[in-house]
C-alpha cells in the first residue's frame, strides 16, 4: 500500500476516520459488496479458504474438479453432487452473524443505498434487509425451476426432494429442476445489469468477506468513484483494494472488524441488540 498519497475524502485511513466519515452525514449512499465471508461465522463454509473452504471439501463427492459441483453443464449429467451439497447449504439452518445484522442496521439508519451479495443462503433477509435492497448477483434459494421449459417449480416440493437428497424433476417435461442459483456458464439476473451503476453513484463502498475472485461481481469495487472510500474487511487483501487513497483495508474477521467500527461509531450497543433478535 502507498501510504505516501493522504487520502482525499477520508481524515486518514484508519477505523475512526472512516467513523468520523459516516459519523458527519457524508456517508449515505453506501453499497456493500458481500461473499461467502460473512457466513462462515454462522457455520456455512465458503468457497476457497484453504482446509476448511468447500472446494478442499468436495473429495468425497469424486468431481472432476471442484467447480463442477457448480457448472451447469456437468449438472445435466451428473445432478448428484450438487443435491448433496445443497442439502448442507439449504436456507433455514442458520443463524445470521453479527456482519449481516450490520447490513440491517445500515438500513435502519437509512444509509443503506444497494448490498450486492454473492450468497446463496438468503441470511441477508433474515436478518431483516428488505428485498429491494438486495441485489443477489447469483441468485438464491429462494426460487426453482426446469432447466429445459423453465417451468417454476414448488418451494416445498424443492425442500422434500433437498431434505431427502433425491433429485427433482420437471412435472411437465420432466426436465432437471434447480434452485435458481447462478452456475458457472449461466447469466447474471438482469437486476444485477440494472443496478451495476450504483456503485459510482455511492459516497462508500464496503466490500466484506469475499475472494473477488469471481466476475463480473469482482468489477463492482473498480466501479466506485476514485475520491469514494472503499473499505476492506476480509481476512486477506483482495481485488486491488487498499491501492487508492481513500482505501481502508480492515483486515482479520468481518465480524470483529464491524465490531470495531461500531465501537468506533458509538452503534455496539444496538448492533448486538440487532443481533439478538436474529
Ligand atoms: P470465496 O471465494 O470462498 O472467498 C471468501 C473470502 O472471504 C476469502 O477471501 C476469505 O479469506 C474471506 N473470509 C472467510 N471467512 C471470513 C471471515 N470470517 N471474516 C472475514 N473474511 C473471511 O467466496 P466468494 O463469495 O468470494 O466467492 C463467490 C462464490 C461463493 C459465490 O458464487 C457464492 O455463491 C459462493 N458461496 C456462497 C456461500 C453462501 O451463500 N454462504 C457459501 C459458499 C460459497
Amino acid at each position: 500500500i502507498d501510504e505516501s498519497v493522504a487520502p482525499s475524502t477520508l481524515t486518514g485511513r484508519t477505523i475512526e476516520a472512516v467513523a468520523e466519515y459516516i459519523k458527519s452525514g457524508a456517508a449515505d449512499k453506501i453499497v456493500v459488496m458481500t461473499g461467502a465471508g460473512i457466513s462462515t461465522s454462522a457455520g456455512i463454509p465458503d468457497f476457497r479458504s484453504p482446509e476448511t473452504g468447500l472446494y478442499a471439501n468436495l473429495a468425497r463427492l469424486n468431481l472432476p474438479y471442484a467447480e463442477a459441483v457448480f457448472d451447469i453443464s456437468y449438472f445435466r449429467e451428473k445432478p448428484e453432487p450438487f443435491y448433496t451439497l445443497a442439502h448442507e447449504l439449504y436456507p433455514g439452518k442458520y443463524r445470521p452473524t453479527v456482519t449481516h445484522s450490520f447490513l440491517k442496521l445500515l438500513q435502519d439508519k437509512g444509509l443503506l443505498l444497494k448490498l450486492f451479495t454473492q450468497n446463496i443462503d438468503c441470511l441477508e433477509r433474515e436478518a431483516g434487509v428488505p428485498d429491494d435492497k438486495i441485489i443477489e448477483a447469483h441468485g438464491s434459494f429462494a426460487r426453482q425451476s426446469c432447466i429445459e421449459c423453465k417451468a417454476p417449480y414448488a418451494e416445498d416440493e424443492m425442500k422434500q426432494h433437498i431434505e431427502a437428497k433425491t433429485i427433482p424433476r420437471c412435472h411437465s417435461c420432466q426436465g432437471l429442476v434447480k434452485p435458481e442459483i447462478v452456475f458457472f456458464g449461466e447469466q447474471l439476473p438482469a437486476e444485477f445489469f440494472r443496478a451495476r451503476e450504483l456503485p459510482a453513484e455511492s459516497n462508500l463502498a464496503i466490500v466484506i468477506g469475499t475472494s473477488l475472485s469471481v466476475q463480473p461481481f469482482a468489477s463492482l469495487p473498480g466501479m466506485v468513484q476514485d475520491d469514494t472510500p472503499r473499505i476492506l474487511l476480509n481476512k486477506e487483501r483482495v481485488g486491488g483494494l487498499g491501492g487508492r487513497p481513500d482505501d481502508v483495508l480492515i483486515l482479520g474477521d468481518c465480524d470483529d472488524g464491524v465490531r470495531r467500527l461500531c465501537d468506533a461509531l458509538g452503534w455496539r450497543d444496538e448492533l448486538e441488540a440487532l443481533w439478538a433478535k436474529t
